[in-house]
């Protein structure tokens, strides 16, 4: 494939979550995807060691998921949900069910993991009213959590720098749990560290401060990755589904990285045996292939909301334009189908040991002080540089896509994520190549 010249007017598109000026004056662009690879526009194959942004687990420009979509848009290119349905909606409702935890079966489709985050905080609280319990509003989140970029996301959501300018208008009655990283009790665990199941007590610390009868729901991402791949200590979230359950609290989890096969089963819930009232989805719920995302919400949180409502009267004043679009629910329903007929589910479970001997290999290379893993997500964690904290990450991130590896970079933090049908050589060579880029890296 031939590259095109790489675009002289950079300035119109505002970027999101980017250092606008630096990236421009340097920029990294890509032009086309296929499986494991993106080519730059200079001509240059990259290896995704992060699926994308955590969201393409089946790889890049699936025939069969592009082949759904595009018959999808010459046959049906957009219909309303809105008092209106077309059957694909349908479908696609049904096999995302499938995949979810026993009774978490009843789907609410958005289009982003933000999306479904604020879809699920406002299901919490119709619940809560339905049931006659319209005090019950407060909302927790958890230190460093991420839960996207809404005002609700944001509120529930425990990283500084995404509330600090919006800090006056963030959602009233949130508290937030304290975070689970503690390097110096779980440095270079492999899988679940041993410490730390004592941090979800804070839940009824906090629960006694606002009375449970004020507190709508709890929510947790149940590995925490934007912040840097935090894995949950053993027995952490059992302990939050207790405490949640004692008090008649929701319990969401957002699994818009953790759903679709990245711990090696359809969800993190799954995963631990544990299970929530409502889950959030978005990324790989179709491949990223077109914006997407649901919530899953328990047939008794469902039932209670859409049974309260007089006959022929909306049930839930909510919803998107584009909920269910019919491109993006055709390419949801290729793709479950996809990742079912090639395994991929079991497939990241078969390769995370060798992933994670791959990664925790990094123990003794330069600047590391922290490696942790779980599935098909790890986290290396650099030594910051003095008085420029992200740089060293930085550094390495743009090396490492020099050398054709895609990776990701939050604080000094390196995320791996890959698409999984990577291989074990793949796996390999990204590694190999962010050690050979830390010996570098000043
Ligand atoms: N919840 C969680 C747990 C997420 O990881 C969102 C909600 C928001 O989804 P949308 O689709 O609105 O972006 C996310 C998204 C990163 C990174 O750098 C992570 C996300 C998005 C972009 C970058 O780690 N997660
Ligand atoms: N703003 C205006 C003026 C609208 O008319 C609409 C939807 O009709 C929206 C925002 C919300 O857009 P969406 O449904 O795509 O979230």
């Amino acid at each position: 494939m031939t590259s095109r010249p790489v675009i002289d007017d950079l300035s119109s598109f505002w970027m999101p979550f980017t250092a606008n000026r630096q990236f421009k004056a340097a920029p990294r662009l890509l032009e086309s995807a296929k499986g494991m690879y993106y080519r730059s526009t200079d001509g240059r194959e990259v290896l995704d060691g992060c699926a994308g942004l955590w969201c393409v687990n089946a790889g890049h420009s699936r025939d069969e998921i592009v082949a759904a979509i595009t018959q999808q848009l010459s046959t049906l290119d957009f219909a309303p949900t809105f008092q209106m349905g077309h059957p694909l909606a349908f479908e696609a409702a049904t096999k995302v069910a499938e995949l979810m935890p026993a009774g978490l079966d009843r789907i609410f489709f958005t289009n982003s993991g933000s999306e479904s985050v604020d879809t699920a905080l406002k299901i919490a609280l119709a619940y809560h009213r339905s049931r006659g319990e319209a005090q019950r509003t407060r909302l927790i989140g958890r230190e460093r959590g991420y839960h996207g970029v809404g005002f609700g996301g944001i509120s529930v959501g425990g990283i500084a720098p995404n509330r600090k300018t919006f800090s006056g208008a963030l959602l009233p009655s949130v508290d937030h749990l304290p975070h689970t990283h503690s390097l110096e009790h779980n440095a270079f665990s492999k899988g679940q560290p041993a410490w730390g199941a004592h941090l979800a007590e804070e839940l009824e610390r906090i629960v006694t401060l606002h009375d449970a009868s004020t507190i709508a729901a709890v929510i947790v991402e149940p590995v925490a990755g934007s912040t840097g791949v935090l894995i949950p200590p053993q027995g952490y979230l059992q302990k939050l589904r207790e405490i949640c359950t004692k008090h008649g609290i929701l319990l969401i989890f957002d699994e818009v990285i953790t759903g679709f096969g990245r711990l090696g089963k359809a969800t993190a819930s799954e995963y631990f045996g544990v299970t929530p009232d409502l889950i959030t989805m978005a990324k790989a719920i179709n491949n990223a292939s077109i914006p997407m995302g649901a919530v899953a919400a328990s047939r008794t949180i469902h039932d209670t909301v859409v049974n309260s409502g007089a006959q022929g009267a909306i049930e839930l004043f909510h919803g998107y334009t584009y909920s269910a679009h019919p491109a993006a629910a055709a390419a949801a329903v290729a793709t479950l189908d996809l990742y079912r007929r090639e395994g991929l589910f079991e497939r990241a479970a078969s390769l995370a040991p060798t992933f994670e001997a791959a990664a925790h290999s990094l123990r003794d290379a330069k600047h590391v002080k922290d490696v942790r893993n779980l599935g098909m997500v790890a986290g290396i964690e650099l030594e910051s540089r003095d008085g420029a904290p992200g740089a060293r990450a930085y550094e390495a991130f743009v090396k490492c896509f020099e050398a054709g590896v895609l990776v990701r970079f939050t604080g000094d933090i390196l995320a791996f994520s890959p698409p999984l049908i990577i291989n074990e050589e793949q796996i390999a060579h990204i590694f190999k190549t962010v050690r050979d880029v830390l010996a570098t890296v000043q």
